[in-house]
């Protein structure tokens, strides 16, 4: 469970009730205020993840995919909540990072069958604090490396349906990617018409 110092894996710690709500909410996001978009990269590339931000979604704030004139929506109270909770749930209740968690941000990421994720290191934020993942839909694989170099060593966990993963402490700044979505391999009755969603929960710690 503990893949790492600060990196907890919680399997299946979304019900499936959980789970489908999240989903519908999702969508909702998603064909409203939130679109999923193939974001842009410094070099003209294009993700192949799709990806819409609630919260904090301004520059020099990297997470920038509303179109012109849209404003992302506030992070709803219950998901902060639930960022809290998941924090407690990876380190104890009493955990100093569990106290003080209050994340103002969520990235949702959608991966078709075909996407990737690159490795990388999630430093836009001012903020140390844990990020809170949740998995929905297809499994990934998931590469959990180590903070110097992009490469070994790491390690490949899958990421299924319902997971919780907080990354803090030392691992925060851990280098990760997903390198493949498993297609069908979403639970039935979940409502995702394919693909895999992963939700994150930051304080990024700058100004709304
Ligand atoms: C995902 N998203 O599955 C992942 C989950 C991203 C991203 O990587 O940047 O949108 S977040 C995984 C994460 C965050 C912070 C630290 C570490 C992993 N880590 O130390 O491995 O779509
Ligand atoms: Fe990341």
């Amino acid at each position: 469970e503990e893949v790492a110092p600060g990196a907890v894996h919680v399997p299946g710690w979304l019900d499936p009730e959980q789970q489908r709500e999240l989903v519908v909410r999702c969508r909702a996001w998603a064909s409203g205020p939130a679109p999923l978009r193939h974001a842009v990269l410094p070099g003209g590339g294009r993700m192949s993840v799709r990806s819409a931000t609630l919260g904090r979604d301004r520059e020099p704030y990297r997470y920038r995919r509303t179109g012109p004139g849209t404003r992302a929506p506030a992070v709803p109270q219950d998901l902060r909540e639930l960022g809290r909770r998941a924090v407690a749930e990876a380190y104890g209740p009493g955990a100093p990072a569990a106290q003080g968690y209050h994340p103002d941000t969520v990235l949702v990421n959608f991966y078709d069958a075909a996407a990737r994720m690159g490795m990388h290191q999630d430093r836009d934020e001012a903020s140390a604090a844990p990020i809170v993942s949740l998995s929905l839909g297809d499994a990934c694989v998931f590469r959990f490396g180590n903070t110097l170099t992009r490469s070994a060593p790491y390690r490949d966990l899958e990421l299924r349906s319902g997971d919780l993963f907080v990354f803090g402490g030392p691992s925060r700044y851990a280098f990760h990617g997903v390198p493949r979505i498993r297609p069908g391999t979403a639970p039935a009755g979940l409502g995702m018409r394919g693909g895999r969603l992963n939700l994150t929960l930051r304080m990024t710690g700058r100004a709304p």
